[in-house]
Order: C-alpha cells, then sequence, then structure tokens
C-alpha cells in the first residue's frame, strides 16, 4: 500500500508522482521574553510536523525566528543601559539554545532585525505607499505596550485593553495607515469559501464574527520620537514601522518576496502555526497585507489551544510559568515532546500538570512501548541467542496471525497519514499506542513462551519476528516525536541504520534482518515511581553549586527511585536559639532541638526571618546530611524552605508535633 491521502500527489509531467513542497511556520517570538512551555510547544508542533513529512518524503521547509522590535525591547535595552541590538544580540541566544536541546529540526531562524527582512518590510511599504494603499493621518485612540496595539475607545474592556486586560496609553499624533478596512467585504467572503483556510472551525467563527463590527484602516507607524527602536518607513524618517506590520512580513521574506521568485513561489504558500492569542493579527491583518501586496493567501492558519498551569492561565504574574528546561532535565527531551504533543487535543486548551506528565508517560511510554520491547528482546534473548530468528515463508501474506497484526499495522500508517492533514495529531498518536497495546495482546494470544517448548521453531520465530517487525514500525512512526529514543529502539532491534526511516519501510513487511544481534534487554522508558516534589530551595547554602544529579542507570536524566528518595532522612525539629553570624548577611546561627539531640545547623535564611521570630517554631529538617562548615561555623544538617521569586518561607507541620518525628 502507498500513501494517499496526505502528500496529496502530484504528477509531475514526467508521469511520476510528486508531492506539493510543504513549508511551515511558527510565530516569531518576542525576544525579550524567555522560552517557556507554550513557546516550545508551538515550536516542538512545528517540527513533529516538519519531521513526519520529511519522513514521508515531502519537500519540506521548517522556519521559526524571534521578533526583535518594538517598545517592550526598546524599554528593556533602556533600563539595561545598553543598545537594543546589543540586548537583542543578548536574548536570542535563549530562543536558539533552547530549540537546539529540543532538537528542533528548523531549516531556517528569521530575526526581524536581520538585513534580508528589514529591506523587504521597506520596499513593501513603498510599494504600498505608491500604490495608494497607505495614507497619512491624525490618530487619537488608546495603545497597549504589552500588545503593541492600538484600540478604539469602542473596543477596551472596560476601559482596559481587550486582549491582555492590562492598562492602556492615550495617544494622539500623526501616523501612516494602511487601508484594511477596504478588503472586508473580500475576507470575509475568501473565509467562507476556504473552511481549511483558519482552522479549528471554531476559530474561523471567530474571525468571523470579528469580521461582522466594521474593520477600521490600520496604524502601521510609530513616531522615532516615542519609539525609535524599528524598521524606519521609507517615506517618512521620522517614523518606524509598527512591529506587527513588520513581523508578520517575515513569512515571506525569509523565502525569497521579491528576491527571489522561483524560491518564494517553490514555498509559499505556508502553513502558520499560532496560538489562540495571536489571531486577529494572522487572520485579520496577514490577509489583507497580502491581498494589498498580490501575493495568495497561506494555505492554513491554525491556532492551537493554551497550555494551563492546572486549571489557571500561565502567566509570569502568578509565578507559575513552566521552564521547557526544567522538565527535559529532569525527565529527557524525547518524552518531554511526547507529553506536549499527546497530552494537547490540537485546538483544544490542556493542564500541564506534572502529575499528568508521569500519567502518561507511565501508560503510554513505559508500560506498552518499553515493556514491549524489553519482552521481545529478553524473549529473542533467551529463545533465540540474541538473534532475529528466520520467519518461516510467507507469514505476512498468508492468513494468520503475523498477516492480522501486520495489516493493523498499515493501517495505522495510513491513519497518522491522514491526522497530519486535519491536524488531530494527538489521534494519531494514540493509533501508534494502541497498535503497541495491540502487539502486547499478540504476544499474550500466541504464548512464545509455550511455542518455545514445541519442536516445530517456526511459530515461536514467526512470533518473535512478526513483534519485532511492529516495533520497527510504530518506532518508524514514533520517531518524528521521539528522534533519540526511536533511533535507540530500532538499534535494539539491530537495525543497521536506525535513524533513517524511510515511507516505504512503514507499509512493507520484513524491513528486519533476520540473524542481526538483538540488543541486550535493558529499560528504554523506566517507569517513574512516584511525582518528584519540587525541587525544595535549600535554607542552607551549599558549599558550592551543587552538580546535576546523574542519571540513574536506566532512568531519564534527573529521575530518582523510592529506594534513591528513602536515603533522605527527614525529621521534624524544634528551634531553641537563633543567631547572626558575624560577616555573613545571609546567614544564622541555629540550635535546633531534634528529639532528645542537640544540633546546630547554618541556614541562609538571614535575609527573611530574625532571630526572634524563629525561637519555637518546629520546622523540617534533613538528619543524616553529612556536616559541613560555612563560614567556620559547623552546620549539621539544612531546613527545608520554600522559595518563589523574592518570597521565602520555611518548611513546618501543619499542628502539634513533638520534634524528632520522622517526615515521609
Ligand atoms: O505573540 N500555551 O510572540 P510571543 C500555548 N511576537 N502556547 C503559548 C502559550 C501557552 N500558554 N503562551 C505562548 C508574539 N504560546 C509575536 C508573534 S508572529 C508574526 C509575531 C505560544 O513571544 C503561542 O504560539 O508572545 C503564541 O502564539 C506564541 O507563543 C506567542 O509568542
Amino acid at each position: 500500500m502507498r500513501w494517499q491521502s496526505a502528500v496529496q500527489p502530484l504528477a509531475d509531467g514526467k508521469g511520476r508522482m510528486k508531492s506539493k513542497p510543504y513549508y511551515i511556520t511558527t510565530p516569531i517570538y518576542y525576544v525579550n521574553d524567555r522560552p517557556h512551555i507554550g513557546h516550545a510547544y508551538t515550536t516542538v508542533l512545528a517540527d513533529v510536523l516538519a519531521r513526519y513529512q520529511r519522513l514521508f518524503g515531502r519537500d519540506t521547509w521548517f522556519l521559526t525566528g524571534t521578533d526583535e522590535h518594538g517598545q517592550k525591547v526598546q524599554e528593556a535595552a533602556t533600563k539595561l543601559g545598553i543598545e537594543p541590538q546589543a540586548h537583542v544580540d543578548n536574548t536570542v541566544v535563549r530562543f536558539q539554545e533552547a530549540w537546539k536541546r529540543l532538537q528542533i529540526s528548523n531549516d531556517d531562524f528569521i530575526r526581524t532585525t536581520e538585513p534580508r527582512h528589514k529591506i523587504i518590510v521597506q520596499e513593501i511599504l513603498q510599494d504600498l505607499f505608491d500604490r495608494g494603499e497607505i495614507y497619512r493621518d491624525e490618530y487619537d485612540g488608546w495603545y497597549c505596550v504589552g500588545c503593541e496595539r492600538f484600540f478604539a475607545e469602542k473596543d477596551l474592556a472596560d476601559g482596559q485593553c481587550p486582549e491582555c486586560h492590562r492598562a492602556v496609553q492615550r495617544v494622539r499624533e500623526a501616523n501612516y495607515f494602511f487601508k484594511m478596512s477596504k478588503y472586508q467585504d473580500w475576507l470575509v467572503e475568501y473565509i467562507q469559501a476556504h473552511p481549511e483556510f483558519i482552522q479549528p472551525d471554531f476559530r474561523r467563527n471567530e474571525t468571523l464574527g470579528f469580521l461582522r463590527k466594521p474593520l477600521q484602516d490600520l496604524c502601521i507607524s510609530r513616531p522615532k520620537s516615542r519609539l525609535a527602536w524599528g524598521i524606519e518607513l521609507p517615506f517618512d524618517k521620522d517614523y518606524v514601522t509598527y512591529v506587527w506590520f513588520d513581523a508578520l512580513v517575515n513569512y515571506i521574506s525569509a523565502v525569497g518576496y521579491r528576491r527571489d521568485d522561483k524560491r518564494f513561489s517553490h514555498w509559499w504558500p505556508a502553513i502558520h502555526l499560532i496560538g489562540k492569542d495571536i489571531l486577529t493579527t494572522h487572520t485579520v491583518y496577514w490577509p489583507c497585507m497580502l491581498k494589498a501586496m498580490d501575493v495568495p493567501m497561506p494555505k492554513t492558519i491554525f491556532a492551537h489551544g493554551w497550555w494551563l498551569m492546572g486549571s489557571a492561565k500561565m502567566s509570569k504574574s502568578l509565578g507559575n510559568v513552566v521552564n521547557p528546561m526544567d522538565m527535559m532535565d529532569r525527565y529527557g527531551v524525547d518524552s518531554f515532546r511526547y507529553f506536549l504533543m499527546a497530552e494537547m487535543t490540537l485546538g483544544q486548551d490542556a493542564s500541564f500538570t506534572e502529575e499528568a506528565f508521569i500519567r502518561r508517560y507511565n501508560a503510554d511510554l513505559a508500560n506498552d512501548l518499553g515493556n514491549l520491547l524489553n519482552r521481545v528482546i529478553s524473549m529473542i534473548g533467551k529463545y533465540c541467542e540474541g538473534r532475529l530468528p528466520t520467519p518461516p515463508p510467507g507469514i505476512f501474506e498468508k492468513e494468520g496471525p503475523a498477516a492480522e497484526l501486520f495489516e493493523q499495522l498499515k493501517a495505522v500508517a495510513t491513519g497518522l497519514q491522514a491526522d497530519l492533514e486535519h491536524f488531530t495529531l494527538s489521534q494519531g498518536i494514540t493509533r501508534v499506542i494502541e497498535a503497541v497495546r495491540a502487539t502486547n495482546r499478540f504476544l499474550e494470544t500466541q504464548q512464545p513462551w509455550a511455542q518455545a517448548r514445541a519442536t516445530d521453531r517456526g511459530p515461536l520465530h514467526a512470533t518473535l519476528y512478526a513483534a519485532s517487525e511492529a516495533l520497527r514500525i510504530c518506532a518508524g512512526l514514533l520517531y518524528p516525536l521521539m528522534p533519540t529514543k526511536m533511533t535507540e529502539l530500532r538499534a535494539a532491534l539491530g537495525m543497521e541504520n536506525p535513524m533513517t526511516v524511510n515511507p516505504e519501510e512503514l507499509t512493507q513487511p520484513e524491513g528486519l534482518e533476520p540473524g542481526r544481534p538483538v540488543a541486550a534487554p535493558g529499560a528504554l522508558f523506566p517507569r517513574i515511581e512516584a511525582p518528584l516534589p519540587e525541587a525544595p530551595p535549600a535554607a542552607a547554602p551549599r558549599p558550592a553549586k551543587s552538580a546535576p544529579v546523574p542519571g540513574t542507570i536506566g532512568h531519564p536524566e534527573g529521575i530518582i527511585t523510592y529506594d534513591d528518595f528513602s536515603k533522605v532522612q527527614l525529621r521534624t525539629a524544634k528551634i531553641m536559639s537563633a543567631e547572626p553570624i558575624e560577616g555573613a548577611v545571609k546567614l544564622l546561627k541555629l540550635n535546633i532541638l531534634m528529639g532528645d539531640e542537640r544540633r546546630q545547623i547554618v541556614a541562609g535564611i538571614a535575609l527573611y526571618y530574625k532571630p526572634d521570630d524563629l525561637i519555637g517554631k518546629t520546622v523540617v529538617v534533613v538528619a543524616n546530611l553529612a556536616p559541613i562548615k560555612l563560614r567556620g561555623v559547623e552546620s549539621q544538617g539544612m531546613l527545608l524552605a520554600a522559595s518563589k521569586g523574592e518570597r521565602l518561607r520555611l518548611v513546618t507541620v501543619d499542628g502539634d508535633l513533638s520534634s524528632g518525628a520522622v517526615v515521609k
């Protein structure tokens, strides 16, 4: 069977089938920010979709980048006392490094401060100005610095920004305007006639709802007297370009617009992945801009949902922004990528909790996939001397359990491809995991351990070879999500080129070479036994910054087992006295009573507690920590404390409990 629906095969004129190129973009992120789980999500999603298309043999281009102009950048640079360019050069690295760590396979990274982008923005502006699409007028209205957008009085929400609900500023000044209003009727018709243009459906309806009100012309300039950090208007050097008019152009400036027509028409139109926060700019401003430039519309603008922290919005002010680096450090890159893709139904919001992560990891990766690999490899080790058995001829063609299993796998591969076209990625992932479960069931019904007792080795070899084949195909299908782990899995099955997955091998049997040695059993996805508590901030400073906990053998980096955790003895203790330490502003010397044992502890809490306020408190102490000297004073243990931002609070017990109690 060949791939059908998704690749949209086209004849190339010589009778061969050729797929249409695939160009996918992420929003370009504000360079000022630190990459968080939201940015990581869109970028991993684009990466996974791009990797799937490449895997299926489609010519693919994947663009991401950073949005580097605007008021917020200028303000941040002024605060730091450096030039805005120096500031963005410093901060862009955070994104570039995060994407490298996350194994993002972007083909290009565009920065809006690059000359290749700025010149195109200026040429577009000049052209639109010359053709009367841009005019000068007096502006009087409200401006949100956070969103970098103007709002009419009627659009404000209780006097605040309707998008982010922050305070807005009154602005009155001469500016340049793009005649966006004239495209309103055309845009409504276009959206209605092209159901694939804005997805999911409910976002299309949201845009159509927005377009029921009269569309205003778009203010596309900022006077330099107020904001100098931007692309200068080519027809008025006292102004810079409005940051959104500049940023959206990245999608075409990066692929040769106005410079290389062949290249541009090869890739354009794009699929834009965005979060639901930037729907209006992408589904209203951008299409009108393109229409005025006479450029074809993007193929699809897909707005995904929001990652919530539990049930709350993620925000800096709530202090609940998840740093993707922390998650990768704890659980490994591949499982983090897998979780992001499998847990969010594309388009809907999803809740991010560590418990949800552990639940999904254990269910899909440890119990189903990891366990299947381990079973198969162990049995090949036990019954076939560690080498892939040669199956009896024709087991995948003749009716029988192996052929049946293989039919299911083929259906999964085809279904997954359709899911990619329809943006139902999590459904596609579920199909693969279902196939893994079906293979586990296949082993249960075939009972290779019983087959191994028969003199005829045929049925045993058929079972183990078919299960290995199922693993090969499932690992190939999951490769775009977990490139490293799936390479390891395929290598464990003795594949010579485990990193090269080609589309044919995913629908054809006998991709594994009998006789090749398989790896020794080991845990690819070791079970995570218990949710990890948030890493507690040490109240007593450590002698030096501790090195990251090395991964336990067989566990993702940073994961510890119950046994590891049970080595730590936590006990309650009562603080009997507390006093400052000369020359150490942050430290206090405490005398504690733990049961009937007295100890001295040095704790880094002087900035948060006065000595007198501590006396009599029951605290939690790490009791079996080797003593160390801090500023020459011996510390025999460590207090637990919780800290967030500027605040630090000691961990205490809820209610009366005598000192020396074991904390577990
Ligand atoms: O808006 N859940 O940049 P930005 C899921 N520079 N995705 C989230 C998220 C969350 N909680 N928070 C953010 C800008 N995102 C402009 C874009 S494009 C021409 C200019 C993701 O740094 C999501 O993709 O604020 C969202 O659209 C994007 O980050 C916004 O990134």
